[in-house]
């Protein structure tokens, strides 16, 4: 076997989603500068290293929107519309989405994400605790296009979109995904959607640079991915972990600095990295309340309510498509 035949049969996911890793890995490994998709960050590991930076006390996002959809549910439930069919962009774990069913008569409940094991292991936990409520699953890519299920078809559509992860779309892909969704969900759809606010540059820079060091794990694991799944031979050793706050894009930016003048292959390709030199490999950008509405008024949305913690550190909104 070939390096790459032999990187496959090793690897952990469906021979489909390893290749579309490893084109993107060595794509991004091959631009000045040298970066890596976010999205690559959430294997098991990685996943479970998100949820510790959730519990930190330096990362505030996950708390801050929690305790918004806590102390707003009732409100934010108000003002959908009755007997409505709520479709979760990437869904995760289902905290965030019990908090608006507890107080509202929602028919049915879609969650799209790319993992579907651990979206059929969600779905049936809802169904069993909100019995009256039909739970129908797709498993899909949500930054591209895909058909909602022909069952709720009928009913009133409400996207949930929490958690700032938009923070993650460059602001023009963050336009695309927004109008994206409003074509997907149809004429008269809302959106509730969580976004991490402006603030303080030692609030945001704590936030990614916590003191226990989970960030950097999490940043790092992306090339833990590489080494066990596309046969990379990346020394962690080698690499640190930086996070910055660019503050005329608006962005956290996470990087992983080469210590040292070294080669790194993977798949039968050399990479080599100058002492100091970057793979970028997260934006986390963060908005205004002002630039966050223009950007929804651009993607064919209106924002109908806002709503922050006391601090005005993080937002959801509730959206209304426009005409
Ligand atoms: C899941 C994209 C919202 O940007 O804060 C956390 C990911 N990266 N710490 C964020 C993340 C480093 C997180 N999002």
């Amino acid at each position: 076997m070939n390096v790459h035949a032999t990187a496959l049969a090793h690897a952990h996911l469906p021979d489909e989603q390893t290749s579309a890793f490893a084109r993107d890995a060595i794509d991004d490994l091959s631009q000045h500068p040298k970066r890596l998709s976010p999205k690559y960050f959430y294997d098991a590991a990685g996943s479970e290293l998100f949820e510790a930076i959730t519990r930190l006390p330096e990362y505030y996002p996950t708390r801050t929107e929690l305790s918004i959809l806590r102390d707003r549910g009732g409100e934010i439930a108000a003002i959908l519309p009755k007997g409505a069919a709520l479709v979760e962009f990437g869904a995760g774990a289902t905290t965030k989405i019990r908090l608006l069913l507890q107080h509202c008569a929602v028919a049915a409940y879609v969650p799209v994400d790319i993992s579907g094991d651990f979206l059929k292991a969600q779905a049936d936990a809802l169904r069993r605790d909100f019995p009256a409520l039909s739970v129908h699953p797709v498993t899909a890519d949500f930054t591209t296009p895909f058909a909602l299920p022909p069952a709720i078809a009928s009913l009133p559509k409400v996207g949930f979109f929490p958690g700032s992860t938009l923070g993650n779309f460059e602001p023009h892909e963050a336009c695309a995904f927004l109008r994206s969704a409003r074509d997907i969900l149809g004429h008269g759809a809302q959106m509730i959607i969580g976004v991490d606010l402006e603030k303080d540059e030692r609030v945001l820079h704590d936030a990614y640079n916590d003191a226990a060091g989970v960030t950097a794990r999490f940043n790092l694991n992306v090339l833990v991915r590489i080494n066990r799944e596309l046969g990379g031979n990346f020394d962690l050793s080698a690499f640190t972990h930086r996070a910055i706050y660019n503050r005329e894009r608006h962005r956290i930016e996470m990087h992983l600095i080469s210590k040292r003048q070294q080669a790194v292959r993977m798949l039968g390709t050399s990479f080599s990295f100058r002492p100091g030199e970057s793979i970028h490999t997260e934006n986390s950008y963060k908005y205004s309340l002002e630039r966050f509405t223009t950007l929804a008024r651009s993607s064919g949305w209106t924002v109908r309510e806002s709503w922050t913690d006391k601090d005005q550190m993080f937002s959801v909104h509730a959206l209304v498509a426009s005409d």
